[in-house]
């Protein structure tokens, strides 16, 4: 079948909307509309070039909502009309990561989705017969995906479409990060560095846990109303020091916070985020991705002296067996999604997204197909 979609033929270059051929899905997969999409930091690193697994030309995206067309031999757990968020960290319940109980990086597609492929390693997308790339397992930039049935978590019906497909990426990622990652308890002082959706969900779940002091950083100001209408306490510009961003923070908590989250994907603010740590027991999260290349580095007496270093990929959230709750969660009023909709956009516009993105202006933008 023809299908829009947004191109990544290039590194480095604006999106192309083109129509693409889809392919019927195979055996364990499925033919997705999607109906919205949204573009997170990932998206635009990938597109950069930075990302060592990025590869040409994709069709990109992985915060969607759609509804399931077809399915492939064997699919049992969704059928056509159904509406479902694709994940880019799929479930499948029965490889060794999932079977743990200690991690939500499900392994059983994982090698070939990395490569841009599906599961039998070939791909499903095609623009005048040569092979368009997916993307995270989900390449949600095409008004019809074919996807694993794995990567999919089914919503009921009258959950709207065009907010939770937030769930597919940020807010899951940040939110996740507090509760599964860090297991923020009650009174804990913590430190956000990055307010996009990221940071703004780590925010959230921070007022959740019932943290007694959310400090966020940021280098755009801008940022800081929304953060205050979502409950950060305290604000910090560090273009606004002439010294370490980590012994402003020291000197402020009486020693450290308790948590801090990296939501940027800076390799020297993730030092600062684990230096702003209290020592003993501080835990510092790095949820930003890094470019290709990029290391972290810190005195290894930070550790020694008791702070934890620690990472988090989807918020530590099996979204399959997790995705329903939070879901739920949003419908009873207990997660707002609304404050990070600040933007939306037809999909064709899909490139001025990207731009609202990286000039700090947008949080999301929802792109309808
Ligand atoms: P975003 O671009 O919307 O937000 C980044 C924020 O960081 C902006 O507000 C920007 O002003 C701020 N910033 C940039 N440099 C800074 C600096 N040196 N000091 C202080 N603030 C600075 O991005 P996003 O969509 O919220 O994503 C954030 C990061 O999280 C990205 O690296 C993205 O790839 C990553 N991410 C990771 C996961 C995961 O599962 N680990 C999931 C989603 C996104
Ligand atoms: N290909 C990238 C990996 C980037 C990365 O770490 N991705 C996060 C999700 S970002 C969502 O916006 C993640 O889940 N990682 C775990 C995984 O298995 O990819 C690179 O830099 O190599
Ligand atoms: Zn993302």
């Amino acid at each position: 079948m023809k299908s829009r979609a947004a191109v990544a033929f290039k590194p480095g270059e604006p999106l192309s909307i083109v129509e693409i051929d889809v392919e019927e899905p195979k055996a364990k997969e499925v033919l997705v509309k999607m109906l919205y999409t949204s573009v997170c930091h990932t998206d635009a690193y990938t597109l950069s070039g930075d990302d060592p697994e990025g590869v040409f030309p994709a069709v990109l995206g992985h915060e969607g909502g759609g509804v399931v067309i077809s399915v492939g031999d064997g699919v049992t757990s969704v059928k056509p009309g159904d509406h479902v968020i694709p994940l880019y960290t799929p479930e499948c319940g029965e490889c060794k990561f999932c079977l743990s109980g200690k991690t939500n990086l499900c392994s059983a597609i994982r090698e070939t989705q990395g490569k841009g492929l599906m599961p039998d390693g070939t791909t499903r997308f095609s623009y005048n017969g040569e092979p368009i790339h997916h993307y995270m397992g989900t390449s949600t930039f095409s008004e019809y995906t074919v996807v694993s049935e794995i990567s999919l978590v089914k919503v009921e019906q009258d959950v709207p479409l065009d907010k939770v497909c937030l769930f597919g990426c940020g807010v899951t990622t940040g939110i996740g990060a507090v509760h599964n990652t860090a297991k923020v308890e009650a009174g804990a002082v913590a430190a956000v560095f990055g307010l996009g959706a990221i940071g703004l969900a780590v925010v959230q779940g921070l007022v959740q846990a019932k943290a007694s002091r959310i400090i966020v950083v940021d280098l755009n100001e801008d940022k800081f109303e929304l953060a205050k209408k979502m409950g950060a306490t305290d604000f910090i510009n560090p273009s606004k020091f002439d010294k370490p961003i980590q012994e402003v923070i020291v000197e402020m908590t009486d020693g450290g916070v308790d948590y801090s989250f990296e939501c940027i994907g800076n390799v020297e603010v993730m030092r600062s985020a684990l230096e702003s740590c209290h020592k003993g027991w501080g835990e510092s999260i790095i949820i930003g991705v890094a470019a290709g290349g990029k290391e972290i580095q810190t005195r290894p007496f930070q550790l020694v002296t008791g702070r934890v270093w620690k990472g988090s990929a989807f918020g530590g959230v099996k979204g399959r067996t997790e995705l329903p709750g939070m879901v739920e969660d949003f419908m009873n009023g207990k997660i707002d999604l609304d404050s990070f909709i600040t933007h939306q956009l037809d999909s064709k516009d899909i490139n001025e997204a990207f731009n609202l993105l990286s000039k700090g202006e947008s949080i999301r933008t929802i792109l309808t197909y």
